[in-house]
């Protein structure tokens, strides 16, 4: 079920528990800004989540929230996950699901890096 983007930051999601170390993840990634895991359902031959390490909602919340060191650490550790993946070339796609009508399940901002295929114009 879509997340309601509006309820305040919970502390039991499964992205925070994964932060906490209190549920495992197949990691790819790490720095002080960001964690970078495999999906657990994936739907390319690559398929990344990167998580800001500091608790917002979403990608709203954490656009209006976040100091601009936060905002560039975790950019740059996006980049970063990409070409140690060398998803480069010949590309990959980056989506942010955002609320109900983004269809957000996970109520912890995450990135989807999606690689290994052709994609469509479009997601649906
Ligand atoms: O996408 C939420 C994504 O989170 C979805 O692709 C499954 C993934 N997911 C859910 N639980 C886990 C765990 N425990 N490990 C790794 N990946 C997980 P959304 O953009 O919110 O629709």
């Amino acid at each position: 079920m879509p997340i309601d983007p509006k309820l305040p930051y919970d502390e039991n999601n499964i992205f925070a528990k994964i932060l906490r170390g209190e549920l495992p993840c197949s990691k790819v990634y790490e720095d002080d800004y960001a964690l970078a895991f495999n999906d657990i359902r994936p739907q390319a031959p690559v398929h990344v989540l990167v998580i800001p390490k500091a608790a917002y909602v979403s990608w709203d919340d954490f656009t209006a929230k976040a100091d601009d060191a936060e905002i560039a650490g975790f950019m740059r550790a996006v980049g970063h996950v990409t070409r140690q993946l060398e998803l480069d070339e010949p590309g990959y796609r980056l989506m942010v699901n955002m609320g109900t009508n983004g269809h957000q399940e996970v109520p912890h901002l995450h990135v989807h890096i999606f690689g290994g295929r052709q994609f469509f114009q479009m997601i649906a």
